[in-house]
């Protein structure tokens, strides 16, 4: 390996640049600490990688950093969410909860960086303005909005699939989420750290995907009054979340080769394993007793340990739907906003699941209302509320739970420039091609983990993530071991690479959906309803690990490799 010293600075930061002379500053920079970027800095340091990492935020965590708002928590089982690369650490974190909630995240996330002793290679509130490849030196060279300058050989993107907020686009509110109300706002992603004073307010909660769904029942139970704004309902399933007791967490320490065992047999990297024996072999009756066992227990079972059918057959996932919308039915007193709860424009599970607590009881309470934005639409955002074309509310707090430019969203608040003055922006402004979710043509020494169409980004996220940074950091290793300074995948590797993610779109239900998994939103040029991108990887865990496996076992099949720019044969 010819990676030099680990970074010898108390906090991560250099400030200095080397780079003029065409030796980076790094070896690698890794963008984000959040839960792809912490097991990555790991496994660097664990080679005496001289690497850091730069987060915008003022901490890590990430996703658990950021979304501090009421409700938040895992719809993961904890323990398979928790990363499984340390035995030592699997043995002293105990969780508490079955789903863990955000500040027990965050715990978890610090605890682990404490442990390996990562923070030091971290560098906080360092925003990315661009990041440049310099084809000369073959290194990235990246801008900073503190104003530095800093390089490095290779650059891996850790930036997070739901990272960059959207607001509403209507009146009286920007993009960057600036109103006009004279009381606090925020989107969920941004719910501020200092304590929000709910009890006694009259609230206003716009959205109900997962993020609204999780917010809405946990600040019913507060507020003086709440108000719900839907435009499209979501199909919902309970959590059925519980505590975890010292002696079901030694059960549970017992089986982790066996629960991770099972993860990485699944397509979404959970413990709940799909039902293969054929929606239509089995009578109704049978289908209907498995749907309420099911949806009487925790998680994801009635969504991923369902029939495979629900995803790609029009008539089963028909079946599915129907039984949900009477449960919603069951659960909600007035008739008429049961109504209003149960989707009409997609079947259940083609969008993404919110797993919810009490969430259709919170419309039985006395101090929350449903506005149906498809009846009366909001007009804009006031001094002092919401006007709808109906009537005006008054509220005291106003919640935006308006969701995520998803996956390249994050990609494309960063001015990405690759070889030949190219920006991944225009490149991905279709939408994204890559070669295995991982590289992209035009952009050499970059990796993005848990970029758009890999593994990662359609699975349990930390299943996902370790099998992309273990992949990641072979590749570095092989790299190394070659004395190779430029990579590049080959352009018709990621031609074929797209093809294949847009093919496996063909098959499922999921492409009609108005959903982030085919980049569907509403406040996003070109990402409105009857836009399409294929974000993500459809064929499961286990077949995307084979898959990428394979390649490295043929040397990294569809990638070029040199140690100088004019040695490169790019496709
Ligand atoms: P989602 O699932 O994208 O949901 C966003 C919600 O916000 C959805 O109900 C939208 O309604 C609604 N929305 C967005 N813009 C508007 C406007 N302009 N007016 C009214 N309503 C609007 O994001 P989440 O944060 O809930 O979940 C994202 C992921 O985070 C989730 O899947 C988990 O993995 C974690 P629409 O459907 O567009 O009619």
């Amino acid at each position: 390996m010819a990676q030099g010293t680990t970074n010898g600075t108390t906090n991560g930061s250099q400030v200095t640049s080397a780079s003029a002379n065409g030796i980076p500053d790094y070896e690698v920079i890794i963008i984000g600490a959040g839960v792809a970027g912490i097991y990555q800095m790991y496994r660097l340091a664990e080679r005496g990688v001289h690497a850091t990492v730069l987060e915008m935020g003022s901490d890590l965590g990430g996703t658990w950093f950021w979304n501090r708002y009421p409700g938040c928590r895992f719809d993961s089982e904890s323990y398979t969410y928790g990363y499984s690369f340390s035995d030592e650490l699997l043995d002293e974190w105990h969780w508490q909860e079955r789903f863990s909630g955000q500040p027990e995240n965050l715990r978890y996330l610090n605890y682990v960086a404490d442990k390996f002793d990562l923070r030091k290679y971290m560098q906080f509130d360092c925003t990315v303005d661009s990041a440049h490849f310099d084809d000369t030196h073959n290194m990235w060279r990246l801008h900073l909005a503190d104003g530095r300058d800093l390089s490095s050989r290779f650059l891996l993107t850790a930036l997070g699939l739901l990272s960059a907020p959207t607001y509403p686009r209507i009146e009286g509110v920007d993009a960057d989420g600036t109103d006009v109300f004279n009381g606090p706002s925020f989107h969920t992603y941004h719910w501020p750290a200092e304590p929000v004073e709910i009890k006694g307010k009259r609230v206003a909660v716009i959205g109900t995907g997962a993020t609204g769904v999780q917010a809405i029942a946990a600040i019913g139970e507060q507020a003086e009054h709440l108000t719900v704004f839907q435009r499209r309902p979501n199909w919902c399933a309970p959590l059925h979340n519980s505590e975890i007791s010292d002696e079901e967490m030694t059960g549970i320490r017992a089986r982790y080769d066996e629960i991770f065992d099972k993860c990485a047999r699944t397509p979404g990297g959970f413990e709940h394993e799909p039902d293969r024996r054929g929606f239509w072999n089995v009578p109704p009756e049978e289908r209907r007793a498995m749907w309420e066992k099911l949806y009487g227990e925790p998680g994801f079972g009635i969504w991923m340990a369902n029939f495979r059918e629900i995803f790609f057959d029009e008539e089963a996932n028909a079946e599915l739907s129907a039984f949900i919308g009477d449960k919603i039915r069951e659960r909600v007193d007035d008739p008429v906003i049961a109504e209003k709860l149960v989707p009409s424009d997609h079947g259940f599970g083609v969008q993404r699941v919110p797993l919810e607590t009490h969430y259709y009881e919170t419309y039985n309470r006395p101090n929350v209302n449903l506005v149906d934005l498809q009846e009366t639409p909001i007009t804009k955002i006031t001094t002092t509320g919401i006007q709808t074309t109906d009537q005006h509310y008054e509220f005291d707090l106003i919640v935006y739970a308006t969701g995520f430019d998803a996956i390249t969203g994050a990609f494309d608040r960063i001015d990405f420039q690759g070889s030949g003055d190219l920006k991944l922006r225009d490149k991905w402004g279709d939408g994204p091609v890559t070669y295995l979710g991982l590289m992209v043509n035009g952009f050499p020494n970059l990796l993005t983990i848990a970029g758009p169409q890999s593994g990662s980004a359609s699975t349990n996220y930390p299943r996902g993530i370790e099998i992309g940074v273990d992949w990641v950091t072979g590749m570095l290793d092989y790299i190394w071991e070659n004395g190779y300074t430029r990579f590049e995948a080959n352009e018709d590797a990621e031609r074929d690479w797209t093809n294949h993610v847009v093919e496996m779109y063909a098959m499922m239900l999921m492409r009609k959906a108005q959903g982030w998994f085919t980049g569907y939103n509403s406040n996003v040029d070109g990402h409105e309803k009857g836009t399409i991108r294929y974000l993500v990887y459809n064929g499961g865990a286990p077949k995307y690990k084979r898959r990428i496996d394979e390649i490295a076992d043929h040397d990294y099949e569809g990638v070029s490799f040199a140690t100088e720019r004019a040695a490169v044969g790019v496709g």
